[in-house]
């Protein structure tokens, strides 16, 4: 009779582990591991992840930005903004796990010098009016909510012409460019790049729902480079007088690139919502972690379930983050309430890897 060669094995005891131990010393020597030690930590049930539900007051660190305009320089600095850094990943420069943000501030005379890189960036602007971004030869006159898009390579400097210091919240792709090894960057020669369009242009020729008779599409971003908050909110006001609402968002718009139809930027979603007087929202999870930034009104946030719930009140011009696949429901008792918001969906959604779920299925 034959026997099968497991049943000699032995019973797993110190003398075992022992003998695994050596093999895999033995096998590392040679650039290899054992899968069976890690498997259940790399593919898990649902997402576990090491970004966690974070709250920023705007009131709380805005002497902090405002130090550090009389620490350094935009000139100095290049870029002078806070990062604002998830406690669960302390030192990596994230907010979630493939997303970056700061608070960047810019002072009347100011400028950041005219660079360009392939990772794509977002600017919201939370305090202040009528400083500018330069992108690609055309300058945009920024407003509070308004929301600037800088795309992947293209050479951009910001300034302030007007009087009070500007502070916007930056969102770019830094940690997804950096796991896929691809971060290319570039400084320009001068402070700052030629203007080579009238401001108001990229808008005019391209946000007016029509689009040059001739246009072909090179990039996937948007050629919008400033969504301007007027119109955004003028729009959520006008649906408001019909639409129902959605029992977790309210009223949720999101950004689209005229050219293409997709999300404005291609590796980042962008969004804005309107909760009524009186919204409390049901419950929701994705799979997107999202960064929110409060634009008009106060309200709260209830994060997580059980034991691990927490509350997060918010008001305007303040950051909050919500990690992947936590439920949570957001709440406008007292009054109207405008949430910009932005994360990874597009990418998610690219791969065939997004997910949500409602009311805690
Ligand atoms: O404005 O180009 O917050 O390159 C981080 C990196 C802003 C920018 C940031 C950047 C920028």
């Amino acid at each position: 009779m034959t026997q099968h060669p497991n049943i000699d094995r032995p019973k797993t005891d110190d003398g075992v582990m022992q003998q695994r131990k050596a093999y895999y010393d033995k096998i590392g020597t040679r650039k290899l591991a054992p899968l069976w030690e890690v498997l259940h930590g790399l593919v898990i049930p649902q997402p576990k992840s090491a970004c966690q539900p974070a709250l920023w007051h705007y009131a709380d660190i805005r002497d902090d930005i405002m130090e550090a305009g009389r620490l350094i320089t935009a000139k100095e600095a290049e870029r002078r903004v806070l990062i604002l850094e998830n406690p669960g990943m302390p030192g990596q420069s994230r907010i979630t796990t493939s997303l970056y943000a700061g608070l960047q501030l810019i002072l009347p005379g100011e400028v950041a010098p005219s660079h360009r890189h392939t990772q794509s960036a977002l600017r919201f602007i939370v305090e202040g009016g009528g400083a500018y971004t330069a992108v690609d030869g055309e300058k945009t006159i920024m407003q509070e909510g308004d929301f600037v898009i800088t795309p992947s390579w293209t050479w951009h400097d910001h300034g302030n012409d007007s009087d009070r210091p500007m502070v916007w919240m930056d969102g770019l792709d830094i940690p997804l460019v950096q796991a896929l090894d691809c971060s290319f960057s570039e400084k320009y020669p001068e402070e700052s790049q030629p203007l080579s369009r009238p401001t108001g242009d990229s808008l005019a020729r391209y946000g007016s729902g029509l689009l040059p008779i001739d246009h072909e599409v090179r990039v996937p971003t948007s050629p919008v480079f400033n969504y301007p908050y007027s119109r955004t909110r003028e729009a959520l006001d006008t649906m408001r007088r019909r639409d129902t609402w959605d029992p977790c968002h309210g009223l949720k718009l999101q950004y689209v690139n005229p050219a293409n139809g997709e999300s404005a930027m291609p590796t980042i979603g962008t969004y804005m919502q309107l909760l009524p007087k009186g919204f409390a929202g049901e419950s929701y999870r994705s799979s997107d972690a999202t960064v929110f930034s409060v634009v008009e009104g106060k309200g709260y946030t209830l994060v997580g379930e059980g034991s691990d719930a927490q509350r997060f009140d918010w008001g305007k011009r303040d950051t909050f983050v919500i990690p992947s696949w936590v439920p949570h429901r957001h709440h406008a008792p007292d009054e109207d309430v405008v949430l910009f918001s932005f994360s990874d969906r597009p990418v998610q959604k690219k791969l065939g890897l997004w997910r949500e779920s409602r009311g805690n299925r």
